[in-house]
């Protein structure tokens, strides 16, 4: 690892990392020449730079991986758990200066990078204790002087893909448990965030990660790298796969996967509701709403989108929303840390995001506020800091959106949200599951008879009663239904149904060959005097 002073005006944020490939162990330059990953905050700030791997980089990182397979899927359970435990302790040794690059390299506010940080250590702390366990069953057999048992097998090697808005929590929820099965992996970070990818990367070696079970590639994505990188589904690289990201490149990857038979975890978009009824705490709904829409720019894939009010309290909900987002504090997460959400990560997500208000406005949605970008000619007292070298947006606020509306069923990634009003619980529900997505959601009431509807009749992966549609926990099950992914999750113990392959082994010690179902003696039945049952 090396550094180098960075661009004399940002050279107070930190310096610029020269970071590399992780292959077999070794740091390694790539095929092709390198890429800067420059600052989502200030483009002046090169936060690291990264060589730009090719077909023969990703070949070998393959290769690698299925070399160092055959070791470690044999080190016992808890051997690997305790190497788990070291990343942990690595992460969290290190969380200031860890959370400080996700904030310069994509725009985070310092006090949710700090988050992130802890979700990945969190993760690893609860798979260190996990290779404890890693249980298998005992199964009576229906045949004499026989047992079965059960055995949680490693896969293989596994691919791992996923997005920028999370760059190390979420590839953590994956690689972890991937390690800790004895799995190996090879993971083609965020060409967006490289340099918290080479750190997390670091931790791994400061905690004697043998080689070749992580293997790291950078590169750009379907132009580059991402591209051979995909390719290795089909030449056979990978056992596994796993992808968060948008809902069209994971049903690429479940087709590749599909016809090579390999089950693949895909965590992909949202479009999450929250219900407010009548009874609710407002000043409770307003935050969680004002959270849940615009931290992290509305850059989660477990961001509210759709806010569902019913109408006896629309209009005061709407008055105490409005006041909120007036004054909420906006701007450069670097120099000013109290900002609620700072700029989007990148040029591609503000086209996105700039396109999203033509399609509001053609569908007759009324804008409240919002639909410019912040510049130096319209910024207001909620305006924090430097914002003219980054893709600053205003919070977009839409009103009378209907379930029909292309803003309602489309996921945006950015700070806008769409309030719908509604008569009554069943249209609230109506609205809720309106979409194709069902990854979060959310209401907001005292009601328990409202909470109990809600939690049985809600499409949705993931639920909160009284809480935002985002911050789920490190150890509850993390996934979608519907377009939000493919039945798998992440993180818990469920995740390990996804790294593993259940062994059953049956041990006969009778010396003969018993037959199932064959020659199975369920015994003879003892017969009795006949039950007068129609005499009764
Ligand atoms: C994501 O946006 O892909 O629940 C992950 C949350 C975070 C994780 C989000 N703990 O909002």
């Amino acid at each position: 690892m090396y550094l180098k002073l960075n661009h004399p005006q940002v050279a107070s944020t930190g310096k610029t990392i020269i970071g590399f490939n992780w292959i077999g162990g070794r740091e390694l330059e790539g095929d092709l020449p390198s890429f800067d990953s420059k600052s989502a905050v200030d483009t002046r700030d090169t936060v690291g730079i990264f060589p730009e791997c090719g077909e023969r980089d990703i070949e070998k990182a393959a290769k690698a991986a299925r070399d160092a397979f055959q070791t470690w899927k044999e080190v016992p359970a808890p051997v690997r758990g305790e190497i788990v435990g070291r990343i942990g302790s690595a992460l969290l040794a290190n969380k200031e200066k860890l959370a400080k690059v996700i904030t310069r390299e994509i725009g985070k506010t310092i006090r949710e990078a700090r988050g992130e940080v802890q979700e990945a250590i969190d993760t690893c702390h609860f798979f260190q204790s996990e290779g404890r366990r890693l249980y298998g069953q005992t199964v009576p057999s229906e045949l004499p002087n026989k047992e079965i048992t059960t055995y949680r097998r490693p896969v293989g090697v596994c691919g791992i893909l996923a997005a920028n808005n999370f760059p190390l929590a979420v590839p953590s929820w994956k690689i972890i448990p991937a390690i800790l099965c004895g799995n190996t992996v090879v993971w083609k970070p965020s060409d967006d965030a490289p340099t918290i990818a080479y750190l997390f990367a670091r931790c791994m070696m400061d905690a004697g990660l043998p080689p070749g079970v992580v293997n790291v590639v950078n590169g750009k994505g379907r132009s580059g790298c991402g591209k051979h990188f995909l390719a290795g589904i089909d030449k056979g690289y990978y056992d596994k796969f796993s992808f968060t990201g948008s809902t069209t490149v994971g049903r690429m990857i479940g087709e590749m996967c599909g016809r090579n038979l390999i089950i693949p975890s895909l965590e992909l978009g949202g479009k999450n509701p929250m219900i407010v009824m009548p009874d609710a705490n407002l000043e409770n709904a307003v935050h969680g709403a004002l959270f849940g829409a615009f931290a992290t720019a509305g850059q989660r894939c477990t961001s509210t989108a759709n806010i569902i009010l019913h109408k006896d309290i629309a209009a005061a909900f709407k008055e105490r929303f409005l006041q909120a987002v007036h004054n909420l504090p906006i701007g450069n997460p670097v120099s000013h840390p109290e900002v609620l959400y700072g700029p989007m990560i990148n040029a591609r997500f503000a086209t996105a995001f700039e396109e999203h208000w033509e399609m509001g406005k053609k569908d007759g949605a009324t804008l409240l506020t919002g639909g410019e970008r912040w510049s130096e000619a319209n910024r207001d007292a909620r305006v924090h800091g430097e914002i003219g070298r980054g893709q600053y947006m205003q919070p977009c606020v839409w009103d009378n959106v209907t379930k029909d509306m292309w803003l309602f069923q489309t996921e945006v990634f950015g700070p806008t949200v769409n309030l719908s009003t509604v008569e009554s619980f069943e249209e609230a529900m109506e609205y809720a599951n309106g979409t194709p997505y069902g990854l979060s959601s959310a209401i907001y009431t005292e009601n328990r008879s409202w909470v109990d509807r809600f939690k049985r009749q809600i499409k949705a992966g993931m639920s909160s009663i009284n809480n935002s549609t985002v911050g789920a926990e490190a150890h509850a099950p993390f996934g979608g239904n519907g377009w939000s992914g493919n039945g798998t999750r992440e993180s818990g113990v469920w995740v390990l149904d996804w790294y593993t392959r259940w062994h059953a082994v049956n041990d006969d010690a009778s010396g003969k060959l018993q037959l199932a179902q064959i020659e199975t003696d369920y015994g003879k039945k003892t017969e009795y005097s006949v039950t007068a049952w129609d005499g009764l």
